[in-house]
């Protein structure tokens, strides 16, 4: 019996076997849950198939989170297998590659601010929407942020806008949401290879420099991010919402 067992959760953001949301599908389901899964594209599915077969799960759905239609026919066609759920993973972010590169006041456009703005920040609050109605008491929604929200780190540039933006959407929707016992964080993991970091430019230079400054002295990895997740996506966390936990290995109280 895990800390999860009896809820049912849905797992958005899978890209690969490295990313975030496919280290906390695992723990997740180690901890007893009930996963679906989203997609984004048809490229990306047999991705999501594999982590869901060994999670158990046959319940994958499209979603690319810029449409409103897929979110909407997300969480109808989810209903038709889970009338009602605990809750959902976001792991999702998004900003044009040449906004994650070099000077900020040069790189940003307002295009890359607006397709930021909306992929990584907005679609949380736009799942919400539509997930509400089928949502159980006692559900968490959970997101992915990163430190370049509460600091200007080189390269991160737009993105670091974005992250904040959402670590403030966490905030509203947790006092909107709660009435309902429904509760809201984020997670401010620590630098982790996956396809998203290969898209900012010197990563490689900062997980170095992470592991030399972090309190623990090494990287952070998918898997201790899943155990965070799962924590907070379980009863034990009833009274956590609203909340940027920093799972970073002290990374941003040292430096
Ligand atoms: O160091 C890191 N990797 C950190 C990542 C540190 C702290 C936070 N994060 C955040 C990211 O910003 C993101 O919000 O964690 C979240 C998950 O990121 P990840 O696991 O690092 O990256 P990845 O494996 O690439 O998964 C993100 C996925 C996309 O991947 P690709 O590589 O295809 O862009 O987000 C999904 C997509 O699967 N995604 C979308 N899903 C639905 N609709 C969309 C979209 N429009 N855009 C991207």
């Amino acid at each position: 019996m895990g800390i999860l067992t009896g809820k049912k959760i849905l797992i958005a953001g899978i890209a690969s076997e490295r990313s975030i949301a496919t280290g906390i599908a695992d723990a997740m389901y180690q901890q007893g849950a009930e996963l679906a899964f989203t997609y984004l594209n048809e490229k990306l599915k047999s991705r999501v198939e594999k982590v869901a077969e060994r999670c158990g799960s046959t319940l994958l759905y499209p979603c690319d989170v810029a449409s409103d239609e897929q979110i909407k026919d997300l969480f109808t066609d989810l209903a038709q297998e889970w009338p009602k759920f605990d809750g959902f993973v976001h792991a999702i972010g998004f900003a044009p590659k040449e906004t994650l590169v070099g000077d900020y006041v040069n790189a940003v456009t307002r295009e890359g601010f607006q397709v930021a703005h909306d992929i990584s920040s907005y679609s949380f609050v736009a799942m919400a929407k539509e997930a509400r109605p089928y949502l159980n008491e006692k559900s968490s929604l959970i997101t992915l942020t990163y430190l370049g929200a509460e600091r200007a780190l080189p390269n991160y540039n737009v993105m670091g806008l974005a992250k904040a933006s959402l670590e403030a959407n966490v905030r509203y929707m947790a006092a909107s949401l709660g009435r309902e016992d429904i509760r809201v964080n984020a997670i401010s993991a620590g630098p982790i290879r996956t396809l998203a970091a290969a898209g900012i430019s010197n990563f490689r230079k900062m997980l170095t420099q992470f592991e030399r400054a972090a309190a623990i002295k090494r990287c952070v990895t998918i898997e201790e991010v899943g155990g965070s997740a799962a924590f907070l996506a379980s009863d034990l966390a009833a009274a956590v919402t609203g909340q940027v936990l920093h799972v970073d290995n002290g990374f941003s109280i040292t430096t």
